[in-house]
């Protein structure tokens, strides 16, 4: 039996991770951790443990070879997504040995069993780990962190395959697709992409991708889609041939989430960017082909406590519209870096200190301000991307997940941008217009009441009047497999639920409503209704204007849909 005796005492959070699909099956909750909020902490790593270096520390209790390796997959699976692979902290706490030998073995087998009020999932006393296991992770986690391997321009090099040379590649588009209304659908769990036609709603082609796809991105020209994998390959789909294919791929490090291409106009298409969470570090890369030019490592000093941090996680990055510049997220060091393509042997880096864990966000509606979600801070920093400086940080609701978060035109405050929470039912709607509504700059100029915690995704259209706000993470099903929408201009009156799953007319599964996405013309809006693999999952299609049903497309290729990208939304950053 797990003993509770020194529970009182706690004030260490120990590991804080659920497999990101784990949640479909039914979980006991712990007390004080929101549901939602536990649910969205990572999936396993994808770093094989077998090549993580062991290091057995004398001061700590014996673990036995086949152990350590045992608790390094273990580690990966359920803990590193939250408490980094270095176990330096990320979101959760550290769990160094300068930290864990002095608690001891005990101490550290109550936190894992019955985990914390602050975020730590109970692994024994849910069933997911075996007391056996329970007292292994707590005599692993007081040896040094095993070290995964770096992955330089080397291991880049020999991962790079460029399928159909540039001088091969048409020079025209040899297809009848109208690729500005084409949507790319990440197939999560089927490692693939599928394209589909906009107009006809028909499935085009599903195409292989990276392990775990995580986004697509567009180059400027609208010609190549880039999509990237948790397993950090990226692949590059020419749209223009006459079957769109994969014409060149990388994989640019362990793990990663994101990918963008160069947009500022003489530059457009000429480089693309990913950044990895594993190694902690970003690559420039030629636009074309994928090869790999330039490694920037994002290991540094925090920036409140100014202390060393060595896994500084790369998260969004945008394309800056006014210089030549990549707006890279840094989550651990809470630094946004403004990198400056145009003379990569002398790289003009700009680091402008922000607030923590910066994970998501997109441009307000004149694209010269970029608002990014500080989520772990609940803050949202704003960065003027002409300036190359911070304009303001805001505090907002818990933990904000905007995605590209939301622009229109408030009745009464002028150009807003919106963000809707993981951690609670509010949207905090942030004025963006420092000339003509100065005294609404940068604050909140409005908190509304959406229909639940466990928001990912907010979303509108410049030709919309609709604001619609998923809660894909709430633990109601009724409000999971639904969706809220408002209208932008009589928000006082609330919002409508639109039963997105039911709709869908599916059977069993999970059916997580999830990322509102526009069609190119802004008059119908896509979402995922997704499910775990061996379940049925669809896409819905609305009518913005009715906000009534116009199509389910369902096919059993669309494996847990998540992310649905609208080409042209996607390139020209319409959201
Ligand atoms: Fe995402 C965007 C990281 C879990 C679907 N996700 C992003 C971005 C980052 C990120 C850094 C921004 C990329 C950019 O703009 O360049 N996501 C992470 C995680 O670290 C996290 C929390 C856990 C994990 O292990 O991956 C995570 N994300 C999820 C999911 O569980 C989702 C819902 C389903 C999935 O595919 O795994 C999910 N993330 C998405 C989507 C976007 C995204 C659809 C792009 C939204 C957009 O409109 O741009």
């Amino acid at each position: 039996m797990f003993t509770r005796k020194l529970i009182v005492a706690a004030s260490l959070s120990v590991m804080a991770v659920l497999p990101a699909l784990a949640f479909a099956q039914a979980k006991p909750t712990h007390p004080g951790t929101p549901e939602e909020d536990i649910r969205y902490k990572g999936a396993p790593v994808p770093i094989k443990p077998e090549d993580v270096k062991e290091t057995i520390s004398p001061k700590a209790p014996p673990v036995t070879a086949e152990e350590f390796a045992r608790a390094k997959q273990i580690y990966f699976e359920r803990c590193a997504g939250c408490h980094g692979v270095l176990r330096k902290g990320a979101t959760g706490k550290p769990l160094t040995p300068d930290i864990t030998v002095p608690k001891g073995t005990d101490y550290l087998k109550v936190f894992i069993a019955y985990g914390t009020p602050q975020g730590m999932p109970n692994w024994g006393t849910s069933g997911e780990l075996t007391e056996k296991d329970v007292d292994l992770m707590a005599r692993f986690l007081q040896h040094e962190p095993p070290q995964p391997p770096e992955y330089g321009l080397k291991e880049m090099k020999a991962a790079w395959k460029v399928h159909v040379a540039p001088e091969k590649r048409p020079s025209k588009k040899m297809n009848n697709l109208n690729l500005e209304n084409l949507f790319s659908v990440t197939l999560r769990d089927a490692g693939k992409i599928a394209l589909i036609d906009g107009d006809s709603k028909k499935i085009v082609s599903t195409i292989d991708t990276g392990y775990a796809v995580h986004i697509s991105r567009m180059s400027a020209s609208g010609r190549y889609l880039f999509v990237i994998g948790r397993d950090a390959k990226v692949d590059m789909i020419d749209l223009w041939m006459e079957k769109p294919a994969v014409v060149a791929e990388i994989k640019v490090g362990l793990e990663a989430r994101s990918v963008e291409t160069s947009k500022y106009k003489g530059y457009e298409d000429k480089y693309a960017v990913a950044g990895s969470y594993w190694p902690p570090q970003f690559v420039i890369m030629r636009g074309d082909t994928l090869e790999p030019l330039k490694i920037v490592a994002t290991r540094g000093m925090t920036v409140d406590t100014q202390e060393y941090h060595p896994e500084p996680r790369v998260a969004a990055i945008v394309a800056n519209h006014h210089k030549p510049e990549f707006v890279v997220n840094v989550k651990e060091t809470g630094k946004v870096m403004m990198v400056n393509y145009s003379d990569l042997e002398n790289l003009k880096v700009t680091e402008i200190a922000t607030a923590r864990f910066l994970h998501d966000g997109g441009w307000e509606s004149s694209q010269r301000y970029v608002m990014m979600a500080a989520n772990q801070s609940d803050k949202i920093v704003v960065v003027d991307t002409k300036e190359g400086k911070r304009e303001a940080i805001v505090n907002v609701g818990k933990i904000p997940h905007p995605g590209r978060g939301a622009n229109f035109v408030h009745p009464k405050f002028g150009p807003v941008w919106a963000t809707s929470h993981l951690g609670d039912e509010t949207i905090s709607l942030i004025g963006t217009d420092p000339k003509r509504h100065k005294q609404n700059a940068w604050k909140v100029v409005q908190t509304i009441k959406g229909q639940g915690g466990g928001s990912l995704f907010i979303k509108t259209h410049p030709k919309s009047k609709n604001l619609w706000v998923d809660t894909t993470l709430n633990p109601d099903t009724a409000v999971s497999q639904s969706i809220a929408v408002f209208d932008v201009n009589n928000l006082e009156k609330g919002f409508v639920s639109l039963p997105i799953a039911q709709w869908a007319d599916l059977g069993e599964g999970a059916k997580r409503v999830v990322q509102p996405e526009y069609n190119k013309a802004g008059d119908e809006v896509w979402f995922s209704v997704w499910s775990a693999k061996n379940h049925q999952s669809a896409i819905v299609v609305v009518d913005d204007k009715t906000r009534k049903l116009k199509a389910v497309i369902k096919d059993p290729v669309l494996i847990t849909p998540t992310g649905k990208f609208n080409v042209y939304n996607t390139q020209k950053d319409v959201y």
